[in-house]
């Protein structure tokens, strides 16, 4: 069967700064916060692999980014690294070196025909203002990632015109500080929620700066779909228990980032825990005043929940999960290297969601993509990848978005993670997600797989065959 978009919808690809750039040319005071995780907790990342060379992007990106040329990527979603663009970050000087790296991809991105889209941030903060003062959670931060941010649009907006404020501003709050998977390993919920305050904070006033340097511009926020499923949703418990996990999930960065607003239940249920962080009235105004051009959802897998069926501990420290269990349904299919649920229905949701609950906002597939370990077992005579798990995981994902685009959801684009393999946090190179190769074992050497010339075809032609779903 043939599935197809309409004129103006792109195919592209992410690239994650820290883990694809490495960090050639950066001072040892210019680490940002995915160092320190490594640095901390080296023994827990695959092969104690950090993001020191990560791909080596930002010596090798003239040559990297014609191979995406080549693989179909039309649109590139990057971002700059916060802790590598400045020198001081109190007094906001920009790093001269570092500031004609980003001008340079972004030029030789247009040369190579693709449109370039910043994200300001993929968890780079720098350590220096995570030690000093605890990251988000402090105002201070917050001016100066504003501060940051607007040297940005001043550098780049002559040439960019879609910017992000945060890649998945919710991971590091919840897996560092509320679930305490990542270090430094806390269940500490008032961080947490005063770190997510924080960068919804800082969402709203980029948004607010861009418009003001760059008026042309269009301004959005990226945000981990997790999207959640009942178990039964005709089961009014199951329902009751989805709604909650939605409400501590989804919707804190998509209520305020479209809405303007958080949703009340997760207001209330912080307020009665005693957790709710510091939210003042002018917060509340400044958050409903800037809302998002567009909004990008990284979309991997769904999260699965039903009524509460085990008893909660008071003497734990609050999680949502309070209110629900996760749900692991029998059957469900699986990509087993990185554990993860296949499940491709959901960006049609996502884009059904989209449409009728945030007034049909312009939207991104930001991320989608599948991390296989060793990778090279799958190499032909000529040494090429032959990826066609791949290539089925992109298309069958593409063949529901292309149902929601068809039903109206305004949904522009399908950014594949990733362009090149990289380095992941704690699984470091062990899943391979890259359209492109980076051969560890060869100096880092590339080469496009066989996924990549499926997808140039589709995005040529911005449509391609699958079976009917
Ligand atoms: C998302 C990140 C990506 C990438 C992806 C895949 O959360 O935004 O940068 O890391 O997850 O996950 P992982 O790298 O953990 O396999």
């Amino acid at each position: 069967m043939k599935y197809s978009f309409p004129d103006g919808f792109r195919l592209g690809a992410t690239g994650a700064g820290w883990q694809m750039e490495g960090e050639a040319d950066k001072r040892p005071d210019q680490k940002h916060f995915p160092h320190l995780m490594w640095e901390n907790d080296r023994d827990a990342w695959f092969e104690g692999v950090g993001p020191e060379v990560a791909s080596d992007f930002y010596r090798r990106f003239r040559t990297d980014i014609p191979l995406f040329r080549q693989a179909g990527i039309r649109q590139y979603r990057f971002n700059i690294d916060w802790s590598r663009f400045l020198d001081d970050y109190e007094a906001v000087t920009v790093n001269e070196r570092a500031a004609r790296y980003y001008s340079d991809v972004i030029d030789c991105l247009l040369e190579n025909g693709i449109e370039p889209a910043l994200c300001l941030e993929h968890w780079e903060l720098p350590a220096a203002l995570y030690e000093k003062y605890d990251g988000y959670a402090s105002r201070r931060v917050q001016d100066l990632y504003v501060a940051y941010a607007q040297e940005a649009f001043r550098r780049y907006g002559d040439r960019v015109h879609t910017w992000f404020a945060f890649n998945e501003p919710m991971v590091i709050p919840e897996l560092c500080f509320l679930n305490g998977a990542w270090w430094p390993h806390e269940k500490n919920p008032r961080r947490a929620y005063a770190w997510i305050h924080g960068k919804v904070l800082c969402t709203a006033r980029a948004a607010r700066a861009c418009r003001e340097i760059l008026p042309d511009a269009r301004f959005g926020a990226i945000l981990n779909s997790p999207y959640i499923v009942p178990r039964d949703a005709n089961n009014p418990d199951d329902a009751a228990a989805a709604r909650i996990a939605d409400d501590f999930f989804w919707r804190p960065f998509t209520d305020t980032a479209v809405l303007g607003r958080y949703p009340e239940n997760f207001l209330r249920i912080l307020t009665d825990e005693g957790l709710l962080f510091d939210y003042r009235d002018e917060d509340a105004r400044l958050i409903a005043e800037n809302t998002v051009d567009v909004l990008g959802m990284n979309y991997y897998q769904p999260m699965r929940v039903k009524a509460k069926e085990t008893p909660w501990d008071e003497s734990r420290p609050f999680h949502p999960s309070k209110f629900y269990d996760d749900y692991d349904m029998p059957g469900k299919r699986m990509n087993p290297y990185r554990g993860w649920e296949i499940f491709p229905k959901s960006l049609y949701d996502i884009g059904m969601r989209i449409k009728t609950e945030y007034g049909n906002l312009p939207w991104i597939v930001s991320e989608s993509g599948m991390g296989v370990q060793n990778e090279a077992r799958f190499k032909g005579p000529d040494g090429v990848v032959q990826d066609d798990y791949r290539i089925d995981f992109i298309a069958e994902h593409l063949a529901w978005l292309s149902k929601a685009v068809a039903e109206g959801s305004n949904c522009q684009g399908y950014w594949l993670f990733a362009s090149l393999d990289n380095c992941s946090p704690y699984n470091a190179f062990k899943n391979r997600y890259g359209l492109v190769e980076v051969d560890r074992a060869q100096n880092l050497a590339r080469r496009l797989k066989k996924s990549a010339a499926w997808y140039r075809a589709a995005s040529d032609a911005n449509c391609f065959e699958f079976k009917e779903i």
